[in-house]
């Protein structure tokens, strides 16, 4: 008995590794239920794609169902699942299905009837779509929605909708917090770990579409054969799951690897390098995405080491792409030591005049926030500002201001926020999300990205509740209108359960934790007041970095008379940089949302707040509200024991009292902070800091994750 109870066992019960792909047997009544309506599949397997498509269902509704559905060419019986295109298969061409809006990645799902027997039908116009119908019509039945009467049509709002993996040649993941780099560069090309193929599957069932391999801040190396060869081999992995790869190139390498004396884009012999060097790379991977670049930022080369400009430089490199059909994203995130200007301006100081001035094939990758990725910030003005120029989204998936991996913070919030917001660029409605989706300028190319927070940990993402802030990102870049409230249903249930005793407050856990974490780091629009470099824990007193830009007390200005700083046209003017309906908004402190005071606005500390408090008193209070609100979420997550496997319940307890305890040391050492600036006392009602703020200003940190500087 036993030996057969072992051998049936998984080797990794719940450890978090398949992701929300947990096919599960669901409850004895709905698998019978669904069994007799997935009886049957007649899917092709003439293609790459085809055949992973089939593999995928044949496992989901086993796993699901505990039976296979009988492989046939026919439908003989109710229930039968079809899938594949028009052109691929003479039964669904039959169907003369409406797939014309579709494009290329769309895909509809809709209940039929052929030879008298109901059946289900899952098209695409190309393989790649009948996939993502495939795990559409999984996630249905994993969460147990009804497939009765199917009536769905979907195709991405968005085209490029890419990872951005910060991982270094050497193992090292910048940012990361769920171990080394999922890349094995050593033992590639000749070893493909089984494990590429799962990141393609996870990555294809939320429709993304390409992949970054390298880090931004980029080393040459990649770029050389034997790198190339590597890239290759990951490119084979993923082409079936229709995900290209892209790489981060660094703008010097034709000096540190072509033997070069420059790298300026206008010199004939750069030119032809980076022609060559393009010309090569599409010779083994035909269908290579193209290349990312961080250029003249945080000390990377590019361009203006010429006396060239930003359009110089990607254009340069998207000459070179272009005859392969290859884009060139080049990211905005630029800010210099040299200028004393807010940095907060700098990004859209620069390229809003550039605008008009890139080829066809260059997007301009934009953070979301002026500043970087902040808790909480607005969006950033150049959303709206370059009508001429498609934008992508730069989101951050991976916590480097939020947390790392132990806090539980659902940032579906903050990307619906950014991705809602209305820059009015174009009059009322414009949002961000119509900017990026590339409706607003008419642009036919348009992209999102997410900086991965994936790593070798066997939970790929430091902790079972981060992978959702990987779904929901690629679900948002698929359609950036949905719910992320509907999203994070959806995941607790693929994740966990279906059981609605646990779905619904988990839910609710989720939706109120990124409010939590904004409330115990930075409320009411304060921001950057992390630990310098590795960004652990809270540092306003900071004042080490070198570069005032890197300082705490650069971003929160608080003195003896108040706090904030002013982005007015009496300060550094910051708001002119929106469409001029936000900025008079913006301008005016009794006009700006409250949980953006700070980062507008120099204020008093008795300046009065709507609720009729004083600055000061609801400062006090958010940060205590934040404590409270993760002492409630460890609260519902102690009524959830028993709803699921002890594993991944006991790890998520844990992290939340790591979560709990510092988001206490957060409120703390801010208010021991600020009130030591104010002079005030505490208001009444409130517990005052644990600790002096002496012992909080001693706290160092070395070998942090995600850092290696020290
Ligand atoms: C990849 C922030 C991060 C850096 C990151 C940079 C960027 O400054 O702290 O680690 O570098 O953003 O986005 O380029």
């Amino acid at each position: 008995m036993l030996a057969m109870a072992l051998s049936t066992a998984p080797a990794h019960a719940e450890d978090g590794y398949e992701l929300w792909l947990r096919y599960h047997p669901l409850a004895t009544e709905q698998a019978s239920l669904y069994r007799s309506r997935a009886s049957q599949l007649i899917a092709g397997s003439a293609t790459p794609t085809q055949t992973v498509t089939r593999k995928e269902l044949l496992s989901g509704l086993n796993g699901l169902l505990g039976r296979e559905p009988t492989s046939s060419d026919t439908v003989t019986s109710d229930g039968a699942i079809l899938v594949g295109t028009p052109s691929s298969s003479p039964l669904i061409a039959s169907l003369r299905l409406d797939t014309k809006d579709l494009g290329k990645e769309g895909y509809l799902i809709r209940s039929v009837t052929v030879d008298g027997h109901t059946a289900t039908a899952i098209v695409g116009n190309e393989d790649v779509g009948a996939l993502y119908g495939a795990f559409h019509f999984l996630r249905l039945v994993q969460t147990e929605r009804s497939i009765d009467r199917l009536d769905v049509r979907e195709s991405p709002h968005i085209k490029l909708r890419v990872l951005n993996h910060w991982d270094n040649l050497n193992g090292e993941v910048e940012r990361g917090y769920a171990g080394a780099s999922i890349w094995d560069w050593w033992k590639l090309p000749d070893w493909r770990d089984p494990r590429y193929t799962d990141y393609a599957r996870a990555n294809a069932s939320i429709g993304i579409n390409g992949t970054v391999l390298n880090n931004v801040n980029a080393g040459a190396e990649i770029l050389t054969p034997r790198y190339l060869e590597k890239v290759k081999a990951l490119a084979e992995v993923f082409r079936p799951y229709g995900i290209r790869v892209y790489i981060s190139v660094r703008f010097s390498a034709p000096m540190e690897i072509g033997g070069l004396k420059t790298a300026d884009p206008l010199d004939p012999n750069v030119q032809h390098w980076w022609r060559s060097k393009a010309d090569e790379i599409y010779k083994i991977i035909p269908d290579f995405g193209g290349f990312l670049v961080k250029a003249n930022s945080e000390g990377q080369p590019g361009p203006q080491d010429y006396g060239r400009t930003h359009a110089d430089g990607a254009n340069m490199l998207a000459d070179a792409l272009a005859p392969h059909g290859g884009v060139v994203m080049w990211r905005t995130f630029v800010y210099s030591q040299t200028n004393a200007d807010d940095r907060a301006k700098q990004a859209y100081t620069e390229f809003k005049p550039l605008d008009g001035h890139f080829r066809d094939n260059v997007l301009l990758q934009v953070k979301n926030g002026p500043v970087d990725f902040q808790p909480r910030e607005p969006y950033g003005p150049l959303f709206g500002a370059m009508p001429k120029t498609p934008l992508m989204m730069e989101f951050q998936i991976t916590k480097e201001y939020l947390g790392f991996a132990t806090h539980l913070v659902y940032l579906g919030p903050l990307y619906e926020e950014v991705l809602s917001s209305d820059t009015m660029a174009h009059g009322q409605g414009s949002t961000v999300a119509k900017v990026i989706d590339g409706s607003l300028g008419h642009h036919t190319l348009s992209g999102i990205a997410g900086v991965a927070n994936i790593g070798a940990n066997r939970n790929w993402s430091g902790s079972d509740f981060n992978q959702a802030n990987w779904y929901v990102f690629g679900r948002l870049a698929w359609n950036p209108t949905l719910a992320s409230r509907t999203i994070a249903e959806q995941w607790v249930r693929m994740t966990f359960t279906n059981n609605e005793a646990f779905v619904k407050p988990v839910v609710e856990m989720m939706m109120g934790s990124r409010e939590a974490a904004v409330d115990y780091m930075t409320p009411l629009g304060l921001h950057h007041i992390m630990g310098p470099g590795h960004h652990y824990g809270p540092a306003p007193w900071d004042a080490s970095e070198a570069r005032a830009d890197w300082r705490p007390v650069y971003y929160h200005r608080a003195d003896r008379n108040g706090i904030g700083f002013d982005r007015t046209r009496a300060g550094s003017d910051a708001v002119d940089q929106y469409a001029p309906p936000i900025a008079a908004q913006f301008n005016d402190v009794k006009q700006t949302p409250e949980q953006l005071l700070l980062w507008f606005h120099h204020v008093p500390w008795d300046y009065r707040m709507r609720s009729g408090h004083t600055l000061w008193y609801e400062l006090v209070a958010h940060y205590t509200q934040g404590v409270d609100d993760v002492k409630h979420m460890q609260e519902t997550w102690r009524g959830m024991d028993g709803y699921i496997d002890a594993e991944r319940y006991q790890q998520v307890a844990a992290y939340l009292a790591i979560q709990e305890k510092e988001a206490q040391w957060w409120r703390d050492a801010c208010i021991a902070y600020f009130q030591s600036v104010s002079g005030l006392p505490l208001p009444s009602g409130f517990a005052p800091p644990q600790h002096d703020l002496k012992y909080y200003e001693s706290l160092t940190f070395k070998n942090v994750p995600g850092y290696s500087s020290w």
